[in-house]
């Protein structure tokens, strides 16, 4: 399997299809499968076709985190450094698809563990089949929540919950999930990957300048103080008052007539 194989890419109606592809390993990341997903959204920064993403994984799992069968103790090489496998593989990605000004969505099409789980919550739009799970492995094998798991966990969950996750290692299912709020929406397994390619398709024929700004206004919510908020808030309204969307939306609301916004 060459690198591109352990990601595969479609472009088909503004969004971008980026399939995690190593169901055998249920999607768990290797080197080249982390590079593949960067390239992936790397190139939704770059090309301005792509006007949503859409990540989800082949086969019965999201994906598992990382590869720990490249991690084998057995072989009695040094202890890998883990933190230079965050700074060179995961917080890149997540830093790409947080700054990402096109939004993601995420179909969790089964068990999301460890680092495969909190890719999976940095993503903006998160709908699970009803039989994913959501696991915090990190526990079970000596390790700290990572990939901004403690970080998203305790803000969408409050602290006793993240705790509770975290500590335990407890499988959550993808419908408390979703009550909780730790995720969008939990639909049965033969509609999700129409659900969640519906809402890519609808996100993708938007305005997308002014998604995208909303995105990093919510993003930046979460530490901003209001002043500072209703500021930023102020800047992107200001810009998207001079977008050509905004012109198209306001006039398609006056001809009543659905808007064709053409994310500029
Ligand atoms: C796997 C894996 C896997 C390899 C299933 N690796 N093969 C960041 C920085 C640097 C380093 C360290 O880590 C991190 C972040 C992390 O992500 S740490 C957390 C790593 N992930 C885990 O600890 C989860 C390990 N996997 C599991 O606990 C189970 O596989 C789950 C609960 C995900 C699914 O259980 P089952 O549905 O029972 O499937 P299975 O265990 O039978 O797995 C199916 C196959 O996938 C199996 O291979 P085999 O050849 O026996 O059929 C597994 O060995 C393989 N696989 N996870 N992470």
């Amino acid at each position: 399997m060459t690198e591109s194989d352990t990601v595969l890419t479609e472009l088909s109606d503004g969004v971008l299809t980026l399939t995690l592809n190593r169901p055998e390993k249920l999607n768990a990341f290797n080197e080249a499968m982390h590079l593949a997903l960067r390239a992936g959204v790397q190139r939704a920064h770059d090309d301005g076709a792509v006007r949503a993403v859409l990540l989800t994984g082949a086969g019965r799992g999201f994906s598992a985190g990382q590869d720990l069968g490249d991690r084998d103790p057995r072989r009695g090489e040094p202890p890998p450094d883990l933190g230079r496998t965050l700074d060179t593989f995961y917080n890149p990605t997540l830093r790409l698809i947080r700054s990402l000004a096109k939004p993601v969505v995420c179909a969790v099409n089964g068990v999301a563990a460890g680092a495969g789980a909190n890719i999976a919550l940095a993503c903006d739009i998160v709908l699970a089949a009803r039989s994913a799970r959501f696991i915090q492995s990190f526990s079970k094998i000596g390790l700290v929540p990572d990939a901004g798991g403690s970080w998203h966990l305790v803000r969408l969950l409050g602290e006793a919950r993240a705790k509770a996750l975290t500590l335990m290692a407890e499988p959550l299912t993808a419908e408390k999930a979703a009550e909780w709020g730790l995720i969008w929406q939990a639909v049965e397994d033969a509609q999700l990957p129409a659900r969640a390619r519906a809402i890519a398709v609808s996100l993708a024929a938007g305005p997308t300048a002014s998604l995208g700004m909303t995105k990093h206004l919510v993003q930046a919510a979460q530490s901003n103080d209001f002043d500072s908020h209703l500021d930023q808030e102020r800047d992107c309204q200001q810009f998207a008052g001079r977008s050509a969307d905004y012109a198209e939306g306001v006039l398609a609301f006056l001809e009543k007539r659905p808007p064709a916004f053409s994310g500029k």
